[in-house]
């Protein structure tokens, strides 16, 4: 009688201890507990931009994202390979765009007609011939509306577009 007391003492002994086992991986699984820490991903905006062909012109004027997203600027230039005209993209401050182009010239070729560190300066692409490609990431500014330039001699009275961040 005390011998089977005991085992029946036992098997519910291991029963408990079974069951909280199970507790133990019913938990959640080691993936998911960063949570806490992990920075929530930025929304990525893309923009295709182009030359309007061999026009000193963009094929867009109005370009726009929301605030605190992430911009990757696609941007082609759709003038014929053999014609000379060469472009970039350039998104500096409001109201800073006569300054960038007009230092961009003096800072020349090299330097893909922009001023070195210009705070002004937001984002920049190389200077690209025609048929070539050329993409610029960059987080969104503050709510505004950002001039969108091409800073080769020239270019950039004419070739303009404005990036709305609302
Ligand atoms: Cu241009």
């Amino acid at each position: 009688m005390n011998a089977f007391k005991s085992k029946q003492l036992m098997s519910g002994f291991v029963l408990s201890a079974l069951i909280l086992v199970g507790c133990g991986g019913a938990a959640p699984a080691p993936t998911a507990k960063p949570a806490a820490t992990a920075v929530p991903a930025k929304q990525t905006v893309v923009i295709e931009l182009g030359s309007k062909g061999d026009e000193i012109a963009f094929d867009k004027t109005a370009l726009s994202a929301p605030a605190g997203s992430r911009i990757t600027i696609k941007f082609k230039n759709n003038a014929n390979p053999n014609s000379g005209m060469l472009h970039n993209v350039v998104v500096v401050k409001p109201g800073t765009q006569d300054g960038v182009a007009a230092e961009g010239i003096a800072a020349g070729e090299t330097l893909n007609y922009v001023k070195k560190d210009d705070a002004r300066v937001l984002a920049m692409t190389k200077v690209i011939k025609g048929g070539e490609f050329v993409e610029v990431s960059f987080d969104a500014p503050a709510p505004g509306d950002y001039p969108v330039i091409c800073t080769f001699p020239g270019h950039y009275v004419l070739m303009k577009a404005v990036l709305t961040v609302k």
